[in-house]
């Protein structure tokens, strides 16, 4: 049966997804590199170091290792500024109800996050107490799709794969939560979370009762 659920927090909770593409896109632009939809759809749920690379795909010349790490610091910079003056009102609507439901449903909660904003995004938003659980970038080595962030979140709340349902907006996050063996709803309209077992328009459609009746 159904134990816990194990959210995302960029896309999901937070209203930070658009944020992201900005300071990307805004970086993109600076260095003279091409960022559409397509591009901005694949760095989703990806962790910094491995945006970058993608955005580097049709760089025309070779970045060191020095030059990528400042990149990386002034993407992140341009992202801090704008989550600087975040409070409750950048939750995405109907978040807070939907974890809320989860866990008045007697499921455990856990953030599962990419971001190692994360800690800071969460005090803000106040919603830290929402959840038994918390993974972010900070503590695991390797980055969604590898299953290791949702399988760490599982373990946390002494959790089976198989008791848990994770809940992602990007199709790296998808991949993650099928690789460790649960199962998966997409948030969103994108063609990328085709793989999901069940796609919602909005964290705000997110019922519980679907998977515990
Ligand atoms: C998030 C976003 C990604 C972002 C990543 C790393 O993950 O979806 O776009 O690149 O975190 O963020 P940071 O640069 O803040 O460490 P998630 O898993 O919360 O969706
Ligand atoms: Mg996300």
């Amino acid at each position: 049966a159904l134990k816990g659920v194990i959210f995302d927090l960029d896309g999901v909770i937070a209203d930070t997804a658009i944020v992201h593409h900005a300071a990307w896109k805004k970086l993109a632009a600076e260095i003279g590199l091409p960022f559409d939809d397509n591009v901005g759809e694949r760095l989703k749920g990806v962790d910094r170091r491995g945006s970058l690379d993608i955005l580097l795909e049709h760089a025309p010349h070779a970045y060191s290792e020095d030059e990528k790490e400042a990149l990386a610091a002034r993407k992140n910079d341009y992202y801090r500024q704008q989550i600087e003056s975040f409070g409750p009102q950048n939750l995405l609507p109907g978040a807070r109800a939907a974890v809320e439901s989860v866990r008045r449903a007697g499921l455990k909660t856990a953030l599962a996050s990419a971001s190692r904003n994360a800690p800071l995004l969460l005090e803000r938003l106040g919603i830290a107490d929402l959840f038994d659980y918390v993974v972010d970038a900070n503590h695991i080595s390797r980055a969604k799709p590898d299953p290791e962030i949702f399988l760490a979140a599982a373990r946390g709340l002494g959790l089976a794969p198989g008791e848990c349902l994770g809940v992602e907006d990007a199709a790296a996050g998808i991949a993650s939560i099928h690789s460790a063996g649960m199962r998966a709803v997409g948030i969103g309209q994108a063609q990328a979370l085709a793989g999901a077992d069940l796609l919602l328009p909005d964290v705000a459609a997110f019922d519980i009762s679907r998977f515990t009746t």
